[in-house]
């Protein structure tokens, strides 16, 4: 049985959760607990030494230690429905939102929340190296995100997907960058329409609701 290793509150996890329901693949689920930092200690270092969630053990015994992976994995194991495109043209441009999504927003929204509170002192980024937090940036991560905020309204203005037309990986990425928005104050859906109208949408999926 494939066992994905989770943390119910955080945002990472979420994504392959969705995944996974999308594809309809049952499996176990572990919680590691962030908040009382077991993510760092002996047991689960040895599942993934780079101490993050999500990490998914295969039915093989693989252990695929990032969304990208588990993504990639996922899609060429359990090709139906395709969730990263089926043509050329349909797979990049999914590659492409789904990229701006990750680091554009995600990876924004960290930058702002990490270099700001003051439960993260000392681990401005994820894994098994301690950072200290630099203030600026978390000023930087907000305004990095109503960038591409406004970029991701305009584009919802014109399709009903984020891309390529059809539900995919950057659907599911930029659901959980819009409702992760809410740590650093921001929400999306009331401040953009078409994001809105989208985001309305996509909770007709009980994915989403995961
Ligand atoms: N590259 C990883 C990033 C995962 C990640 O940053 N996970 C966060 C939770 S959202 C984490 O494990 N944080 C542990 C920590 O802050 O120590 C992925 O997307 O799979």
């Amino acid at each position: 049985m494939i066992t994905l290793y989770d943390c119910a509150t955080a945002p990472s996890p979420r994504r392959a959760r969705i995944f996974l329901a999308e594809k309809g693949v049952a499996h176990d689920s572990v919680q590691i607990d962030l908040r009382s930092g077991e993510q760092l200690g002996e047991a689960y270092r040895a599942i993934n030494p780079q101490c993050t969630v999500p990490a998914l053990r295969t039915d093989e015994g693989q252990v695929l230690t990032d969304n990208a992976a588990i993504a990639a994995y996922l899609e060429a194991r359990y090709p139906q429905p395709p969730l990263m495109g089926v043509t050329p043209a349909d797979k990049a441009d999914i590659a492409s939102w789904h990229w701006r999504a990750e680091f554009e927003g995600l990876m924004a929204i960290a930058e702002g929340l990490r270099n700001s509170s003051p439960a993260m002192a000392g681990r401005a980024l994820p894994g098994p190296v301690n950072y200290e937090q630099i203030p600026q940036l978390a000023e930087r991560g907000v305004a990095r995100l109503q960038h591409f905020l406004q970029a991701l309204d305009r584009q919802l203005e014109q399709h009903a997907f984020v891309a390529a037309d059809q539900f995919s990986l950057a659907d599911i990425t930029a659901v959980v960058v819009v409702d992760f928005a809410r740590v650093v104050k921001v929400k999306p859906s009331e401040t953009y329409a078409h994001i809105g109208a989208w985001r309305a949408r996509m909770q007709d999926r009980p994915s989403m609701r995961l």
